[in-house]
């Protein structure tokens, strides 16, 4: 019976720590921070703090083949479909570049799931990042 607890355990710890990684989701600093892929573009969005419902300031940063990417135009959108009894809402920020990140603020109008877009216009080319949060 005790081993098979301490193999649950393990178990347990493991499988949290792979949700964390899979997710891209740095847990460990305080604030919030994000990251994945648009196309050969790494992007990461993250906030000095957590996200809460209500304004929220939101850095970008993009790269590609590990080196910065500037100039960009970056669009962030966030939208919640429609449910029962609230219709569906989004909100679209064009982000202002501040030396090697974009930067806006973004309002979360409500709690639950928000599904996240961010658009990149780099030399002509459309990139699209998707991604989400629970708010
Ligand atoms: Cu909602």
């Amino acid at each position: 019976m005790r081993n098979f607890l301490k193999i649950a355990s393990i178990l347990t710890i493991g499988f949290f720590f792979t949700a964390c990684i899979g997710e891209g989701d740095s847990s460990a600093s305080e604030g919030f921070s994000k990251s994945g892929k648009a196309g050969s573009l790494d992007v990461t969005y993250s906030s000095p703090k957590p996200l809460v419902v209500g304004n929220n300031n939101i850095s970008v940063k993009i790269s590609e083949h590990g080196k910065v990417v500037k100039g960009a135009k970056v669009d962030f959108k966030i939208f919640m479909p429609e449910m029962p009894g609230m219709p569906y809402m989004e909100e679209v920020q064009n982000f202002k570049s501040n030396g090697d990140i974009y930067n806006g603020t973004v309002n979360f109008s409500m709690g639950g799931t928000w599904q996240v877009k961010v658009f990149i216009e780099k030399d002509g080319k459309k990139y699209k990042y998707s991604s989400s949060v629970i708010i």
